[in-house]
C-alpha cells in the first residue's frame, strides 16, 4: 500500500509518534492546502467582491473559483447554489432561521432522527419553539438502522421539513437518505442532508439525491477551520429571506429599507472568509487527486482491520452495526468497567488520539443507555500500523486500572 501522501501532512512529521484517530472531529491538513491559503494572502489578498482594482478582482476570482469546486464536488449544477458558511452548524442554522421561521406554522412538523448531531437538533428546537411546530424523531434499532416503517409513519402530511445526517458521527451508519428524501417530497416537505460526515469520505451527488439542501464542513475534509458550505436549490434560495444582514449582501439601502444582492451573496453578509474558501478549494483538488473511490475503499479496509483487531479483545463492546460496512470510517466503543474518558487519557499517554464523550449527540446516547463512549475514526491517510498501535494501547487500559484482561 502506497502511503506516500502522508509526507504531505507536516503534522505527522512533527509528531512521528502520534496516532491520530479523531478524524470525525477534524482532519489534518496537507501542505498543499496550507500553501494555497498562504499564497492567497501573499499574492491575492484584498477584500473580495468590493474593489474594482486588479488585486480585489484576483481575490474575487479565487473566492468564486472555490465555489465552483464545491459545486463540482457535490454535483450541484449551478455554483450560485453554493453558499459559503463557517461550517455545517452555520449552514443548518441558516436554513432554520431563514426557511424554517418563514415557512412553518403551528401544527406543522419537523422530522429528524434520534442520531443527529446537536447542530441538526438545536436549530429545529428553536424553529419549533418560535413557530409552534413540533419536532418529531425517527427512531433506530440497536444497529443504528432506520426502518422503512419509521420513514413511512413519521413523515406525514403535517411534515414540512425533514433533516437527516447522511452518516452518523457516532454509529458510523450510512442512512437511507434517498428513501427519506423521496418520502419527504411525496408529502410536500423539503429534505435537508447533513453531509458533515459523508462529504469527506464518499462521492455525493446532490442533483441525483434530489435533496433541497446539503451542508458540509471544510475542516473535516482537509480544509482550514472556519469554512463550510450550504447547497440549496435555487428556487428555494430565491424565495428565502437573508439569514444575516449588513455589508456586501445588499443591492440598495435606504434609510428605512433595503433590497438584497443576488443569491448566493444575499446569504454571505460581511467580509467573507476568502482564504478559507481558497483552502477548501485546494482541499477538494487534493481529494480529487487521490480519488473518492480510493478514499472510500481504503477507509473500508482500515475499519475492517480495526474491527477485526478489536474483536481480539473480549472486554471491548462496539456500538452499532455488527459488520464493518456499518461503520463508515467511525468505530464507537466501550471498554468494560472503564470510563471512556479514562480510556482516552490512557491512550493519550501512548500518543493515540481518540474522542471520548457524548460526541454532541446526547439524545442518541440516552437512547443507547450510555453517558459517554469512546470513538476512533479514520481517514485515508491512516495505516494498519497505526491501528496496531491503537490496539496495543487499548490492551494496556484495563491493566493500568488494576482490572484483569
Ligand atoms: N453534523 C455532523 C454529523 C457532525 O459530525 C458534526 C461535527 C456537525 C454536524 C457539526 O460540524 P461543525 O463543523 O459545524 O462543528 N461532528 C463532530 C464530531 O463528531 N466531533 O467533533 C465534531
Amino acid at each position: 500500500m502506497n502511503c506516500d501522501f502522508r509526507t504531505d501532512f507536516p503534522i505527522f512529521s512533527k509528531y512521528p509518534e502520534m496516532v491520530y484517530l479523531d478524524n470525525a472531529a477534524t482532519t489534518q491538513k496537507p501542505r498543499q492546502v496550507n500553501e494555497a491559503v498562504t499564497r492567497f494572502y501573499e499574492e491575492a489578498n484584498a477584500n473580495p467582491l468590493r474593489g474594482v482594482y486588479d488585486l480585489s478582482v484576483k481575490a474575487t476570482e479565487a473566492y468564486e473559483s472555490a465555489r465552483e469546486k464545491v459545486a463540482n464536488l457535490i454535483g450541484a449544477k449551478d455554483a450560485s447554489e453554493i453558499i459559503f458558511t463557517r461550517n455545517t452548524t452555520e449552514a443548518l442554522n441558516l436554513i432554520a432561521y431563514s426557511y424554517g421561521l418563514s415557512h412553518l406554522h403551528e401544527g406543522d412538523e419537523i422530522v429528524i432522527t434520534i442520531m443527529e448531531h446537536h447542530s441538526n437538533i438545536l436549530p429545529w428546537q428553536m424553529v419549533a419553539r418560535q413557530t409552534g411546530a413540533k419536532l418529531v424523531y425517527m427512531m433506530i434499532d440497536k444497529e443504528g438502522r432506520i426502518s422503512p416503517e419509521e420513514i413511512e409513519t413519521k413523515i406525514t402530511d403535517r411534515t414540512k421539513i425533514v433533516s437527516i445526517g447522511y452518516v452518523s458521527n457516532v454509529m458510523g451508519v450510512l442512512n437511507p437518505v434517498e428513501a427519506v428524501i423521496k418520502k419527504a417530497h411525496s408529502v410536500g416537505a423539503i429534505a435537508i442532508v447533513d453531509g458533515a460526515q459523508s462529504t469527506p469520505h464518499m462521492k455525493v451527488d446532490v442533483t441525483e439525491l434530489d435533496c433541497d439542501f446539503y451542508a458540509l464542513s471544510g475542516h473535516k475534509m482537509l480544509a482550514p477551520m472556519g469554512i463550510g458550505a450550504l447547497y440549496g436549490k435555487m428556487k428555494l434560495l430565491l424565495e428565502m429571506p437573508p439569514f444575516l444582514t449588513g455589508g456586501e449582501m445588499i443591492e440598495y439601502v435606504e434609510q428605512q429599507s433595503a433590497t438584497f444582492a443576488e443569491v448566493p451573496h444575499k446569504f454571505e453578509a460581511g467580509t467573507v472568509n476568502a482564504g478559507g474558501a481558497v483552502g477548501l478549494g485546494a482541499a477538494i483538488d487534493y481529494i480529487n487527486s487521490i480519488g473518492l473511490d480510493y478514499i472510500e475503499k481504503r477507509e473500508a479496509e482500515l475499519v475492517k482491520y480495526m474491527i477485526e483487531r478489536m474483536g481480539e479483545l473480549p472486554y471491548i463492546e462496539i456500538i452499532g452495526g455488527s459488520k464493518p460496512c456499518d461503520h463508515h470510517g467511525i468505530v464507537t466503543f466501550m471498554v468494560k468497567d472503564v470510563h471512556p474518558h479514562d480510556v482516552a487519557s490512557i491512550l493519550d499517554e501512548q500518543h493515540v488520539c481518540i474522542r471520548a464523550g457524548h460526541h454532541c449527540a446526547q439524545p442518541l446516547l440516552k437512547f443507547l443507555g450510555v453517558n459517554a463512549t469512546d470513538r476512533a475514526s479514520v481517514y485515508f491517510y491512516n495505516t494498519e500500523e497505526e491501528i496496531d498501535r491503537f490496539i496495543d494501547a487499548l490492551t494496556k487500559v484495563r491493566g493500568y486500572l488494576g482490572y484483569g484482561a
